[in-house]
């Protein structure tokens, strides 16, 4: 499977996003053995409707004219029961569905935290592994979810619309942590130029930073704009380097990998039946047990 991986094979990428996804057996394995290569990782985050499929279409039409290789993820922003939207991304994608140079996935957001899947990293890593120029990750940009995103990806871009001003004041502060370049998408209405001067002043004022966020007007549907969004990508990629925004994103995942191997002896059914004796006793106490434990 990683050398299937290696070559970019269908299948073999496929099966592997599927087990590691489920946590399937030889999960472990297949982690242990990822070599990551040299993609570019892209996060594309944004409130619902932005245009962020849209725009990633529309970057995928320049990834292929360039003979470059994309593989796409997108986490279904809605509830994990509802196939509406998981298609609707799909749809959306499809002009590239079968392309040989775009490998498009999506995944359930399983109702985590913040909707990102708890594997979106796992899966991430798995591309990584292959051979693409470019990692799309779509996600909806709500609080947690950012920051995770920003950890995750080489390059965040923030997908926001003219209309985008109230949310701004809400986000304001998770939202200028996390982007490395903002996109007014959408400039085909009214007030994007305003808003986009905003969000300038705003960005200029991000203090002790190397990369100043440039902010980009693009028309998704029309493709205006998304040549100089790929130049930024681009410019981003050698300006920036690993930043404490990964740190803090690897440092929450290794905590929880860590925590994960260590409550793996621990056997649900004998606690049951120590238990079962234990709290019998008079004077039984949970958090003493607890401590104990095994004993
Ligand atoms: N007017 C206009 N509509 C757009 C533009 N980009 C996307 N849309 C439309 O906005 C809607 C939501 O787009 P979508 O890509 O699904 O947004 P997402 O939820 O952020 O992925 C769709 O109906 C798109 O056709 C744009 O630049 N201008
Ligand atoms: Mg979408």
């Amino acid at each position: 499977l990683l050398d299937g991986i290696g070559r970019n094979d269908r299948m073999s990428l496929a099966r592997a996003i599927t087990i590691v996804e489920n946590d399937l057996p030889g999960s472990a394995e297949l982690l242990r053995g990822l070599t990551p290569g040299h993609a570019h990782v892209l996060g594309f985050t944004g409130p619902p409707g932005a245009g962020k499929s849209t725009l990633i279409n529309a970057f995928l039409r320049h990834v292929i004219a360039m003979d470059k290789q994309a593989a796409v993820v997108a986490v279904d922003p809605t509830s994990p029961f509802t196939l509406g939207s998981l298609l609707g991304d799909r749809l959306r994608m499809a002009e590239h569905f079968n392309s040989e140079s775009v490998f498009i996935r999506s995944i359930a957001s399983r109702g985590t935290l913040g909707g990102l899947s708890g594997r979106i990293i796992e899966i991430t890593d798995v591309l990584r592994s292959a051979a693409f120029d470019y990692i799309i990750v779509e996600t909806i940009g709500v609080g947690q979810t950012e920051v995770e995103i920003a950890g995750l990806a080489d390059t965040t871009i923030v997908i926001l619309v003219p209309e985008s001003g109230d949310d701004i004041q809400a986000m304001k502060s998770g939202i200028m942590e996390i982007a490395d370049i903002f996109v007014v998408n959408k400039s085909d209405r009214a007030g994007a130029d305003a808003f986009a001067n905003s969000l300038r002043t705003m960005a200029e004022s991000r203090s002790g930073d190397e990369w100043e966020i440039p902010v980009i007007n693009t028309v998704a549907t029309e493709g205006n704009g998304i040549g100089e969004l790929f130049e930024k990508i681009s410019l981003h990629r050698h300006s920036a380097g690993f930043t404490e925004k990964h740190i803090h994103l690897l440092t929450e995942k290794v905590y929880q990998l860590i925590r994960n191997n260590r409550m793996k002896d621990l056997d649900r059914e004998e606690l049951k039946k120590r238990l079962a004796k234990a709290a019998r006793h008079s004077g039984f106490n949970m958090y003493a047990f607890a401590e104990s434990y095994p004993g």
